[in-house]
């Protein structure tokens, strides 16, 4: 009798990435929402009033609150550095002069009233070419 031979068949079938789909939320630079390593700047204390966040160093704040026509320059009083690494400094003036404030990395801050209403820039140390020490 003739026994059919068993094949092995074995089959490689490509494990497609099924999991393609689970993709981390991007955190995204201004987009009203205070993600992880960005800078957060808010119009009021206690992190209100309208929020400018971004992924990046700003040699002159040009912007507005995000949603809002309010311009940021000189209007901030409060932050949020949610950058883990680095310390974040703001800076009176623009191109990151004069009086300086730094909030240490993960930090949150008001603004004291002699810096309330105050920053111009911003940077973070050991992160962005050319921020001031500290
Ligand atoms: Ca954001």
């Amino acid at each position: 009798m003739n026994r059919g031979r068993g094949v092995l068949a074995s089959s490689v079938m490509a494990v497609a990435a099924v999991f393609g789909a689970v993709t981390p939320a991007q955190a995204a630079s201004y987009d009203g929402s205070c993600n992880v390593d960005e800078a957060c700047l808010y119009r009021y204390q206690d992190y209100t009033g309208g929020i400018y966040d971004t992924l990046y160093s700003k040699q002159e704040y040009t912007g507005t609150y995000y949603g809002t026509s309010v311009a940021i320059n000189n209007t901030v009083s409060s932050v949020k550095n949610r950058d883990s690494n680095n310390n974040l400094w703001l800076y009176q003036n623009a191109y990151w002069s004069g009086d300086s404030w730094g909030l240490p990395a993960g930090a949150s801050t008001n603004f004291s009233s002699s810096f309330d209403n105050v920053p111009s820039s911003h940077c973070w140390s050991g992160a962005t070419a050319g921020c001031p020490a500290g």
